[in-house]
């Protein structure tokens, strides 16, 4: 069956770019943006865009019918910083959407969803070094609860219902034509658009965090290609370890550095350092490379030459 696409939170960050992607893969016609806003014009412009509310049920199955939608992407959520200033929010607007998009599914709606889960997922207790695929997880972020909950009822439906739901606990995911908001791992990207503009960034982790993060290219190439992947490679229903890069704030300087020697990072931790101090410094991803060929392309150095090769370009 040909994709018919509905992308739901196709304005933020990954959203944007997967709009892009799968409007040049499958034809601009056949995928469908959607928001709660117009808050990213290069989006809306860029084809068929309209207003959905994730949280209702009613707006979403509107939307499914009058496109004829047989695939969903639903990348709409409160991120893990944003989350602990609201966490009912981030409950209700993370998990309302899951239900919404999987109840559709189950109705027959439509036949294949995506839904990102998140190294959130983890915990505290988790080993942080190469995590595995099955380990505890005990997340205190409000965001990190909703994700590892989440992933429990895409498993369920799946097992239960025969749901074709597809899953990925993405890292930090780096890029330059969107920013990020709300996260932890957003220090990644803010720091090179503040090495462009100021030869310098205050980031508020401390320099030796080290976290597990990903250029967008690989992040979308592995959203993409989960996707297309035959059904029955997809073994895991509940979500997959996915890993690129890992890195601290202090690496980031120094890749930097390697282009813009007079560039100097400060360091003032603030609340998000707790957040970061739960979650894993690396990621054993064997599942996603053996059942559906993940592989990863990009290196910090690769990601910086990068950034600062686009982000120049923009600010000129
Ligand atoms: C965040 O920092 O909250 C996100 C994530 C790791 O899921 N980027």
């Amino acid at each position: 069956m040909d994709p018919k696409i509905l992308i739901i939170g196709a304005c933020g960050q990954i959203g944007s770019e997967l709009t892009f992607k799968l409007r040049d893969l499958y034809g601009a016609d056949n995928v469908v943006a959607s928001d709660i806003s117009y808050s990213n014009l290069d989006v809306v412009n860029s084809g068929i865009f309209e207003i959905v509310d994730a949280k209702d049920y009613t707006s979403v199955k509107t939307c499914i019918e009058k496109f004829n939608i047989n695939t969903v992407y639903l990348m709409a959520a409160m991120l893990s910083a944003t989350g602990e200033k609201f966490p009912m929010e981030a409950w209700d607007l993370n998990m309302i959407s899951l239900f919404n998009v999987l109840n559709l599914a189950k109705s027959n709606f439509i036949h294949k969803v995506f839904w990102p889960s998140s190294i959130a997922a983890f915990g505290t207790t988790t080993p942080t070094d190469y995590t595995p695929q099955y380990t505890i997880m005990e997340p205190s972020t409000v965001y990190g609860i909703t994700k590892q909950v989440g992933e429990r009822w895409c498993e369920y439906y799946h097992n239960k219902y025969g749901v074709d739901v597809r899953s990925i606990r993405y890292p930090g995911i780096i890029s330059w034509k969107t920013l990020p908001g709300g996260g932890t791992t957003d220090y990644a990207v803010e720091v090179y658009h503040e090495a462009i503009k100021h030869k310098s960034y205050e980031c508020f982790l401390k320099q030796d965090t080290k976290l597990p993060m990903m250029f967008m290219d690989d992040a979308i190439n592995a959203t993409v290609n989960i996707m297309k992947a035959d059904s029955k490679a997809i073994k895991i229903r509940s979500s997959y370890n996915l890993a690129a890069i890992s890195f601290t704030p202090s690496d980031i300087e120094a890749s930097i550095q390697k282009h813009m020697p007079e560039f100097k990072m400060t360091y003032a931790p603030d609340y998000r350092q707790a957040i970061a101090n739960s979650w894993p410094k690396s990621i054993n991803d064997s599942y996603a490379r053996q059942d559906w060929n993940w592989k990863h392309r990009f290196s910090l150095d690769e990601v910086t030459e990068e950034m600062l090769f686009q982000l120049n370009k923009k600010y000129k």
